[in-house]
């Protein structure tokens, strides 16, 4: 399971202060807390309330690059903040995201090739987020169709199905685990599979039990990396376990440790 960890996110009020007010250390303290925790990306996303989105994406490139050499998963819906911050990122990066809709897509991927980025294509288009798993299919289809036009490798596509809070959007749920079992079926070599975990849980009371329920589940169905919360000990054990229990990693008795240290 590839780990993006989620927490450098203006959404939380930590940070999003500390991009407002460019100060590094709240950015620095989280990039080296989920590398330790075992994550394997650093999603970095400036939150809602940025007015100069190109300026805050690239300090915050710059500034976790200073503390940790993890790859960086550029995670916003502003593709001059994006491209600008591919020309600093030190390691190939992942493009979160794009939607299966054209504009968009013949924006970002040449932008990926260009830069040996990895894209993660979400099953939305200009009409929003579909309700089951086959419309959310065809959507995943024309993402894997615009790899092969742009010569994007097609393991560097991370199709996300886009999980919606359980409160609100119960019968989503099983379809998104419909999405990631014919998702790896549309192709070979196959997509990636990608999730934001931490969505389905949002609002509800216990929100680890539900994320690292889910977790469990959805791995099952061939998930590859999910975007969530590194530091949260119990989720991490899962995703290890998990991988041990799919014969996707070798058993050892210490192979939670061994999970978060590689
Ligand atoms: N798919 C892709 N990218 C994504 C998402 C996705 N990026 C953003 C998001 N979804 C994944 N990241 C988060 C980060 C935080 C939360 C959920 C998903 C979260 N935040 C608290 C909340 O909203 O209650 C904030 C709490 C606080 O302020 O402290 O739950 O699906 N490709």
């Amino acid at each position: 399971m590839i780990i993006i960890g989620e927490r450098i996110n203006g959404m939380f009020k930590d940070i999003g202060q500390a991009v407002r007010e460019m100060d590094p250390k709240p950015l620095q303290e989280w990039a080296i807390k989920q590398q330790e925790a075992g994550a394997t990306y650093l999603d970095i996303n400036t939150g809602p309330n940025t007015d100069d989105q190109v300026t805050a994406m690239k300090w915050m490139v710059q500034v976790v690059q200073e503390v940790s050499d993890l790859p960086l998963c550029l995670d916003s819906t502003n593709y001059d903040a994006i491209e600008a911050s591919l020309e600093l990122c030190k390691k190939p990066a992942m493009i979160n995201s794009c939607p299966a809709d054209r504009p968009k897509i013949e924006r970002v991927f040449p932008m990926a090739v260009k830069h040996n980025a990895k894209i993660i294509g979400l099953t939305m288009d200009a009409k929003g987020i579909p309700k089951n798993a086959d419309n959310r299919i065809a959507l995943a289809m024309e993402l894997v169709a615009a790899a092969d036009e742009f010569g994007l490798p097609m393991e560097d596509l991370y199709i996300d199905p886009l999980i919606l809070p359980v409160n609100v959007a119960q019968d989503h749920a099983p379809e998104v685990m419909e999405a990631i079992r014919q998702t790896k079926l549309l192709s070979n070599p196959a997509p990636k599979t990608v999730l934001g975990l931490s969505n389905v849980s949002q609002k509800s009371p216990d929100r680890p039990l539900i994320n690292r329920t889910y977790l469990a589940m959805v791995m099952a169905c061939g998930l590859d990396a999910i975007i969530a919360d590194a530091n949260d000990d119990d989720l991490m054990a899962t995703a290890a376990t998990g991988e041990i229990l799919l014969n996707q990693s070798v058993y050892c008795d210490s192979y939670i440790k061994v999970f978060k240290s590689r």
